[in-house]
């Protein structure tokens, strides 16, 4: 038995099943039936078509970040070049018509509603997303939120929002009953998914009030919530009231923003390093961190700050050349211009690019048409909108990037700012607070897939060499 200090645990914390509510109860007897269902076709499908192709690993895939080879299975989304993510088979307009929406005139679906999509496979109703979103603030345990905000009042007030966010991850790692559970040998191939399904809805639970903290602290230097969590509130309200903001046309657009940004299939920088970590059976909250810290790149998350940098940088600029925002061929000539000055520096345009999708992303479009709904008049929206117009066309000029649209981030900042939330430097985290629904969801179904470690073999250059160079001399 291993028994040193750091992994020792209250009673409580191994006690998962005992502290389970009827809704987690729920949630895990319709996870089990849908595996069972799913655990049929895996094995069938290994034993029929175990050495069937995927396609091929090329030596231009290995020298170009694995592109194009299809080698991983990750269960919540699935996307389409084309069309799109699609988070269980459905849509983002499917999940806006069908998810369940907050009660009293809210017209964005829930993310405590996703949660449920992309864990169970199936729409919750109202009455299970209400009850899903109660768990999740009975969760919201305040020790363990207190080991975090230590943790962060104890960085340099100048660490990055992403740096203090991973860093409170980590600080509620301390609780992670998987961990713990493994510590005491009470873990085992066949219960390793019910703890990390109790870590997921505990981290999830507790790190918005920890991303609230991150937030006060870049406004006024205090790590704490800018007000008191409400157990009233639905997920998102609940986040945005923490902190700080009390507008209900706000806490629906942090509903739609924190649904959408969920999950992006399993291949992407932060989705696939959250499953490659807790593929070693480290738990949730060292996974997700890791995640995070994936999603802290500029060519990954940070783009959505990255977008606001660029989009003031244009509106600087046209201030400085007298363009004015109404007289659109001015404008278009003017950003036009500017962008390619952009380019020739050598530098990417951020929030445009992607590398799967090659038309305009569907979270772009569901942010345009929230703007549309809401505040079509706003200047930075009118700015995005005519950049829009042109970048398409000056990227595929340009002649390098394989997809000349908008992926999520070149919109997300214009409604952040349109509300008030205008430290760029936060964009990311609110990314994250999204993101861990979706990459958390795929460690509990790889975990009660039995998904082995993950293990790709690499190769040398010397190596690839040896094998086609020499052929050729
Ligand atoms: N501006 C300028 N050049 C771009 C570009 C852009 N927006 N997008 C791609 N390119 C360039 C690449 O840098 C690459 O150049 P080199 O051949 O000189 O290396 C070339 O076009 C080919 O790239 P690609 O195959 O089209 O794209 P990748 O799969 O390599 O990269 C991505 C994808 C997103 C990193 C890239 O499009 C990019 O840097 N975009 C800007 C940053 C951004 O918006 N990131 C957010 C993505 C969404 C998210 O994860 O949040």
């Amino acid at each position: 038995m291993r028994t040193a200090r750091f992994c020792k645990l209250s009673a409580a914390q191994l006690r998962y099943a005992a502290t389970a509510s009827p809704i987690v109860e729920e949630l895990k007897t319709k996870l089990i039936k849908k595996n069972e269902v799913d655990m049929k076709k895996i094995n069938d499908l290994k034993k029929r078509f175990d050495h069937e192709s995927l396609g091929e690993a090329t030596v231009g895939a290995a020298y170009g970040g694995m592109r194009g080879i299809t080698g991983l299975v990750y269960e919540p989304s699935l996307l389409d070049a084309q069309e799109g993510i699609r988070f269980r088979g459905l849509s983002i307009p499917e999940c806006q018509e069908k998810l369940p929406k907050a009660a009293g005139g809210g017209t964005e679906p829930l993310p405590e509603a996703m949660l449920w999509l992309l864990l169970t496979g199936s729409v919750p109703t109202a009455e299970q997303a209400k009850a899903l979103n109660a768990e999740l603030h009975r969760r919201a345990d305040k020790s363990a939120i207190a080991t975090a905000q230590k943790a962060i009042a104890a960085l340099p007030e100048n660490a990055h929002p992403m740096t203090s966010f991973s860093t409170g991850v980590l600080a509620l790692q301390t609780h992670s009953k998987f961990a713990a559970a493994y510590a005491a040998g009470k873990a085992n191939k066949k219960n390793y998914w019910e703890y990390a399904l109790e870590d997921s809805l505990d981290l999830i639970a507790r790190s918005p009030h920890v991303a609230a903290m991150i937030y006060n602290r870049i406004k006024t230097g205090k790590v704490d919530t800018a007000a008191a969590s409400n157990s009233e509130l639905d997920w998102a309200a609940n986040f945005a009231n923490m902190l700080g903001f009390d507008s209900k046309e706000f806490w629906d657009c942090m509903r739609l923003y924190l649904t959408i940004h969920v999950d992006h299939e399993g291949g992407n920088v932060s989705a696939h390093t959250t499953t490659l970590v807790a593929s070693a059976l480290s738990d949730p909250y060292l996974a997700f961190s890791a995640g995070l810290n994936g999603l802290a790149g500029p060519l990954h998350g940070l783009a959505n700050q990255e977008v606001l940098a660029y989009l003031f940088s244009m509106r600087d600029l046209c201030k400085a050349d007298g363009i004015s925002f109404s007289d659109e061929t001015a404008l278009t000539t003017a950003l036009t211009k500017y962008t390619w000055d952009l380019l020739k520096s050598g530098r990417v345009v951020p929030g445009y690019g992607h590398a799967v999708l090659r038309k305009t992303d569907p979270r772009y479009t569901c942010q345009r048409d929230f703007c549309l709904r809401h505040f079509p008049d706003d200047n930075l929206f009118k700015l995005v909108n005519t950049i829009y117009k042109i970048m398409p066309g000056i990227l595929t000029e340009h002649g390098k990037t394989k997809n000349p649209y908008p992926n999520v981030d070149a919109h997300s900042g214009v409604l952040l700012q349109h509300y008030g939330l205008t430290e760029q430097s936060y964009y990311t985290v609110l990314f994250g607070v999204s993101r861990q629904i979706g990459v958390l969801s795929g460690v509990v179904w790889d975990r009660l897939q039995g998904r082995p470690l993950e293990r790709p073999k690499s190769i040398t250059t010397e190596a690839l060499a040896d094998r086609f160079l020499s052929k050729h001399i």
